[in-house]
């Protein structure tokens, strides 16, 4: 496991911009004209509810450098589980992991996604590059198409593996935009799609956040068989609002989130 916690995250940062280019022109379209680097709100991971690779060995990365549990969300339809951890110091970002709930999903897909993941060797899970270490195992594309066609999670794990589906730009820190319609106008007019599942924004000043996301990048990815261009990655945004004490909300809405996810979709 990472001793740096700023190292993880710039690996993690390269290994996101490999399969996901839109990501380097956003940060250059909404931070061109200032002087800080952009801060990111938090990162996403994915991954299955199998022991070996389940939400807690990934979040045991993070805890070793000083994160903590801090909220948990369920998402009947999409079979999905998650916890978001934060940070003391709050410049880093907060890390949201959720993980498929195998046993709710069909034997066809419990057994071929449980079949991958044997194929990681255990001392894998806990070594350093874990968190972006892609796959670790050969999908043909037939097999693709076909966790696809139940559940578009498993899909894009299976093809894309261990690494940071987003990052989000923190809006609140941004200095030439205030709001998310203005980072949507922006990015529209530069010709981004956005994720318009539930609205362009998800959430209100009411529940203290609200989100937007670009659609995932296309991107050519090696199946066993063939190189097929699918989604990847996608870039995601976030403003902030105070809660009756004055404090930010830091937490995640799990309406939300549940749009938020379909950024991978395909197009
Ligand atoms: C996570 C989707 C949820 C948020 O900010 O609500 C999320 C994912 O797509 O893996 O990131
Ligand atoms: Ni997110």
């Amino acid at each position: 496991m990472h001793t740096d916690v700023k190292a993880l995250f710039e690996n993690l940062w390269q290994n996101y911009v490999e399969v996901t280019p839109s990501a380097k022109s956003v940060h250059k379209l909404l931070g061109s004209s200032q002087q800080d680097d952009i801060i990111n709100d938090h990162i996403a991971l994915r991954t299955f509810n199998i022991e070996k690779v389940g939400l807690e060995k990934l979040a045991a990365h993070f805890k070793a450098l000083g994160y903590e549990e801090c909220g948990e969300y369920h998402f009947e339809a999409k079979k999905l589980y998650a916890k978001h951890y934060e940070h003391a110091d709050r410049t880093l970002p907060k890390v949201f992991i959720s993980e498929l709930l195998l046993d709710k999903c069909s034997d066809y897909l419990r057994e071929t996604i449980t079949a991958l993941v044997a194929k990681i060797p255990e001392s894998a899970v806990t070594a350093d590059n874990f968190l972006y270490s892609g796959t670790h195992w050969q999908v043909d594309q037939a097999t693709y198409e076909k966790l696809l066609a139940e559940s578009e999670y498993a899909a894009w794990v299976a093809a894309w593996g261990y690494r940071a589906n987003h990052f989000t730009v923190n809006v609140n820190d941004l200095d030439s935009f205030e709001t998310l319609e203005q980072v949507n106008s922006a990015l529209k007019a530069a010709g981004y799609l956005l994720n318009t599942s539930g609205g362009e924004i998800k959430g209100t000043p009411e529940v203290y956040l609200e989100q937007s996301s670009t659609l995932a990048d296309l991107h050519p990815v090696q199946f066993s068989d063939v190189t097929a261009t699918i989604p990847s990655c996608f870039y995601e945004f976030a403003r902030r609002y105070p809660m009756s004490n004055g404090i930010l909300y830091t937490g995640f809405v799990a309406a939300s989130a549940d749009k938020i996810f379909e950024s991978t979709n395909a197009r």
